[in-house]
Order: structure tokens, then C-alpha cells, then sequence
């Protein structure tokens, strides 16, 4: 079958047995889950959060069953506080954590490698480098955890996880799930409890490192010339590209290292090169047994190492940046988002962001969104910039979805410790920035089964917020007199805009009329930033009639008339 990485690994898993999987979506790992939940043998779900998926999926193994978790990066950061003490009360049936980096940012808020999270977490990692590898590898996987009693890290890269590849693939295997034993010295991390597991996680580690030195995932290939390289992940790809003759070490199970095979290797070797994407993980291993070795320019620990790199990275020049060519991401065309941000960059507050297809809003000309660090940070950061900043006008904008993720903590820590301003919820109804996932409050399950409906504003006040607004995010009119209001307050207030993505709701209504004559060539409409406008000669505006949905927000915003709607979107 033709499959991407994302892909394959699912298919791997799903014929290694898996029951139960469970995740957060987040570019490039979505696929996995999307993929699991076709196959009606397996309990998928999409978990409010990384925390909660990770727990779920890891219980399921506690409870017998072959599990997995998979997210990306920033999502494992969530996910740490199980994941650390997994390490010391280890599986009943295998349990595999997959987590797939994104080198090169193409979709995220930081470049970590999570390479480390393996040594900190003291967890057996394997990395595979291409699709074909992602399904065996995670069956591989589950046998590692259930043989030494621990989770298992599966780290994927963007161009792993997404690249396709013809992968031969096989039947599942039922497995008979593991009778459940209450165990509390096991699965009861009191401190002596977990004293004695740590010193067992140590134990683990001898003996994984002994397997990293038999296993074949650790493979060599002789080869001819001045340099070898120890690689791991798609470098290897790209190094038997260009360099197809050199002798290679390509660690597959890359942590605990192999130290018997990188000593073996690194003394055959003429010269011996860590080609490594990001950190340097293998370089300092390396370093720090004593081995010879020369490695990339730090300048490359930034971005992805791409094929055409590997020469000048091995004769050890630095990287020269290229100016970028990417488009500038733009909030789509009708979006219900850029009403909002009209009206929030009218105000002149401070935006606290956060983060999903809003985040745009930062880009100018609408320039409506001032931070953005994490899931969840908007809420947070609105109370701390308040603090900060006690005189000014602050908002904070959160999606549907995060807010569900990580955004209900942060406001009912506002409401108990008496936080002022205006938090607005962005509610399109779907996790847009990933694709459209369903959450909680879309009322549907992963697999598209209607489910119980998490209502947003019951919730809000719930939290104890006493002024809450539930408007179309259409309808600038409300939403401007609303935010004015609510701003000049000296209460805590949200404003739930809602309105659906246009990915969900992809009907046009037809496009505004324009009265050339009328227009005042003022650039206002310009400013909202919608893809179906551009400047026309003479600072005119020229509507691209296949482009435009019909929202009619430049009719709302044109101060002459020259804009004028043919029919209401909000009607
Ligand atoms: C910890 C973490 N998990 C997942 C992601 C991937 N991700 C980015 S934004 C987002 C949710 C966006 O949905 P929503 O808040 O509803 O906003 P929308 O994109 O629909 O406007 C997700 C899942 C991430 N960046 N960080």
C-alpha cells in the first residue's frame, strides 16, 4: 500500500494488536489517529489534551492491553508528568509513545528535539527513517516494552511522518490481553515504591543498552572512503544519496546508545561524521566516550538538514540562510476569525494569543495578536499582563478547541483570584489548524458518533465568570459595541463569538457590489487582510469574484458605501 509514515505506523500498530490508542491532534502526527480510528478493532479516541490521551493509553496497558499514544512534539511537554513516572512503574501489556518532531518549524512554535526526553525520561527510543520503517518499527516497539517492562518512544520527523512510500504490509495479530494484577508496589509510586523502581529503572538501562548492541535496528554498512558517518533518521536517506559508497552506522533503536557498535565502527572508520538533525544527541555521546569525531557546524542545529546539505555540512562550513520563499499564511478567505481582529484592532488593546489558525491574526496589516507561546496561554497570560500593566486595555483570544485543551484551567484561576479584562472564545466549532478534528464541544466522537455536547458558555460560567456573551462572530456591529463594553469594564467577561470554520461551512453567498465612484481609495477594506481583495491602480480595490465567499466584512468596514452587500451572510 502506498502510505505515509503517519500512516504506516498505524497500520504497524493495528496489526501488532493494538487495542486502544489515544491522542491530542497536532501537525505531523494528526494522521495516526485518523488512520487508527478506521479500523474497527481498535478503541481510538481524541482525548481533550496530551495529558489526558497519554494517561488513558498507558492505563489501557496497565489494564493489559497494547496501547499507544501519539502526538507531537509540544504535545509529549503536556504529556510529561505521566510520562516521567511510566518510566518507573513500566507496562503490563506494550505500551509505544509516539511523538513526531517537527525540524524546520513547519507548523510549529519551537524546533525541540525530543531525542532528550528519551534520556531524561530513561525510555528506550527508536527512530525510524522512512515510512516502511515506522510500521515495523512500532511492532518492534511493542515487543520492547512488553520483554523490559517499560514504554517505548517512537519518534517520527515531519518528513518521515509525511512522506509516502509503497509498504508491504500484513494481517493483524490478535493478542490475548494480559490478565490485570493489582500490584501496588508496582503501579503505586509512593516514595518507596518508586525508590525501589528506580533503582530497577537503572537495571533496565544496563540491559537496554546491552540490547542496543545486538539488535539490528543498530545496523552497519561497510562501505569505502575517508569519512563514516553515524546517522539516524532521514539523514540516512540523504547520506546514502550523496555519499552512496561511505560506510554508515544507522542507529535505528538510538537510546541507550550502542556503545559497543559506535566504539567498533568509529575504530574501522577512517574519520568518523555525526550526521544529525537538530541537537547534537549522538555528537556528545560520542564526545563523551572518548571517540574522535567531527560533526555539523552549530549554525545547522537550526532547520532541517536537507539532502543538498549534506556536502557542505560534512566539508564544515556554516549554514548560509536562504530567504525564504514561503507564502504568507493568511487567515482563509470568510474566516470568522478576521471579524474579530477588525474589531480587537480597533479597540487598541493588548492581545494576548494563543494558539490555532487565530494566531494569523498577529501578521499584519491586522496586527491584532501580541503573544503567542503555548496551548492554553492566552487566558494566562491576559491575568498576567493585566498584573503587569493594571491601567491598560488587555484581551485575550483562545480557540474552541484549546480552550477545552488547556484554556479552562487558566479561567478559573482568573475567577478565584479575582482577574479583570476580556478573554473572547473563538468558537468555529472544530479544531480548524490541524484539519478539523472534532473535541468535546463539537459534539461528536473521532469517529463521527454524536456524543454528549460539552456547551462552552455553561462551562464559562461554571468557571464562575459572571459576564458572559454569546454573539455571531459575523456580526461586527455586536461584536464591536460587546468588546468596547466590555473592555471599558472592571470585571472579568467573556465573549463567546461563534460562527462556523469555512472549512465546515464551505457555502458562498455571492460577492459585494462595488461603486468605483463612491470609493474614497481610504485602504480600510485593504486592511482586513482578506485574500479575494487587492490594490488596484489608484489605490482602487479589485474583488476576485472565484475568491470571495461572500462574508461581507469590507462592506461593513467601508466608511463611504463603495461596498455594498448583495446578501446578508449573517441572515
Ligand atoms: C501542545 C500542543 N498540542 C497540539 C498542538 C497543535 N495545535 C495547534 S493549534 C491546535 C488547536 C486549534 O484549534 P482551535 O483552538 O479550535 O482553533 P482553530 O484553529 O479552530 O481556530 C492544535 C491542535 C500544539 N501546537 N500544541
Amino acid at each position: 500500500m502506498l502510505l505515509s509514515g503517519d500512516e504506516a505506523l498505524a497500520r504497524g500498530a493495528y496489526e501488532a494488536g493494538v487495542k486502544v490508542a489515544c491522542a491530542y491532534p497536532g501537525t505531523p502526527s494528526t494522521e495516526i489517529l485518523e488512520t487508527l480510528s478506521g479500523y474497527p478493532e481498535v478503541d481510538t479516541q481524541w482525548s481533550v489534551n496530551e495529558k489526558v490521551a497519554f494517561e488513558v493509553a498507558y492505563a489501557a496497558s496497565i489494564g493489559g492491553v497494547r496501547s499507544l499514544y501519539a502526538s507531537k512534539h509540544v504535545g509529549l511537554n503536556v504529556a510529561m508528568d505521566p510520562l516521567m513516572t511510566s518510566s518507573y512503574a513500566g507496562v503490563r501489556a506494550g505500551f509505544v509513545v509516539v511523538v513526531c518532531d517537527d525540524p524546520g518549524l513547519h507548523s510549529s512554535q519551537n524546533e525541540q528535539d525530543s531525542r532528550w526526553v528519551s534520556m531524561f525520561g530513561k525510555l528506550p527510543l527508536l527512530e525510524p527513517a522512512n515510512p516502511s520503517e515506522a510500521y515495523e518499527f512500532v511492532r518492534e516497539a511493542f515487543s520492547i516494552s512488553e520483554k523490559f517492562d517499560t514504554p517505548v518512544l517512537l519518534r517520527m520527523t515531519t518528513r518521515v511522518a509525511h512522506s509516502k512510500e509503497d509498504v508491504a504490509i500484513g494481517r493483524r495479530v490478535e493478542h490475548q490481553p494480559f490478565e490485570f494484577k493489582i500490584d501496588a508496589a508496582k503501579y503505586v509510586m509512593v516514595p518507596k515504591n518508586a525508590y525501589r523502581a528506580h533503582a530497577k529503572v537503572e537495571a533496565r538501562q544496563a540491559d537496554l543498552a546491552k540490547f542496543a548492541d545486538t539488535t539490528p535496528l543498530n545496523h552497519l554498512e561497510p562501505g569505502t572512503g575517508p569519512v563514516g558517518f553515524i546517522t539516524t533518521g532521514v539523514s540516512y536517506y540523504y547520506l546514502k544519496q550523496q555519499f552512496p559508497e561511505a560506510p554508515i552506522l544507522k542507529l535505528g533503536f538510538s537510546y541507550p546508545f550502542c556503545d559497543e557498535k559506535i566504539a567498533a565502527f568509529a575504530k574501522s572508520a577512517g574519520e568518523v561524521f555525526v550526521m544529525e538533525e537538530l541537537d547534537p544527541v549522538i555528537e556528545e555521546h560520542c564526545r563523551m566516550l572518548g571517540i574522535a569525531i567531527r560533526a555539523k557546524h552549530p549554525s545547522f542545529r537550526v532547520g532541517e538538514l536537507r539532502p543538498e546539505l549534506m556536502r557542505p555540512i560534512v566539508a564544515g562550513e556554516a549554514k548560509v540562510e536562504q530567504p525564504s520563499t514561503a507564502r504568507r499564511p493568511v487567515l482563509c478567505r470568510g474566516c470568522p476569525h478576521r471579524f474579530v481582529f477588525t474589531m480587537l484592532r480597533k479597540s487598541k488593546a493588548i492581545v494576548a494569543g494563543d494558539i490555532g489558525c487565530y494566531t494569523l491574526g498577529s501578521a499584519p496589516p491586522l496586527s491584532a495578536l501580541h503573544t503567542c507561546i503555548c496551548m492554553g496561554a492566552s487566558i494566562t497570560f491576559q491575568e498576567g499582563l493585566r498584573r503587569a500593566l493594571p491601567g491598560r486595555k488587555i484581551a485575550g483570544v483562545i480557540g474552541d478547541s484549546t480552550f477545552v485543551h488547556s484554556g479552562i484551567t487558566g479561567l478559573i484561576n482568573a475567577v478565584y483570584n479575582k482577574a479583570k479584562g476580556l478573554i473572547v472564545i473563538l468558537d468555529n466549532s472544530t479544531t480548524a489548524m490541524t484539519g478539523g478534528q472534532n473535541h468535546p464541544a463539537t459534539g461528536a466522537t473521532i469517529t463521527g458518533k454524536p456524543t454528549k455536547k460539552l456547551i462552552i458558555e455553561d462551562v464559562v460560567r461554571a468557571c464562575g465568570v459572571d459576564n458572559v456573551d454569546v454573539v455571531s462572530a459575523y456580526d461586527l456591529k455586536a461584536l464591536g459595541t460587546l468588546i468596547t463594553d466590555r473592555l471599558a469594564g472592571d470585571a472579568l467577561s467573556v465573549i463567546i463569538a461563534r460562527a462556523p470554520c469555512r472549512l465546515i461551512d464551505r457555502d458562498s453567498r455571492p460577492a459585494p457590489a462595488y461603486d468605483k465612484d463612491k470609493c474614497k481609495t481610504c485602504g480600510i477594506c485593504l486592511s482586513v487582510d482578506c485574500p479575494a481583495l487587492t490594490e488596484s491602480p489608484g489605490g482602487y480595490v479589485a474583488i476576485d469574484r472565484e475568491t470571495c465567499m461572500g462574508c461581507n466584512l469590507c462592506v461593513a468596514v467601508c466608511p463611504p458605501g463603495a461596498l455594498t452587500r448583495v446578501e446578508d451572510i449573517a441572515s
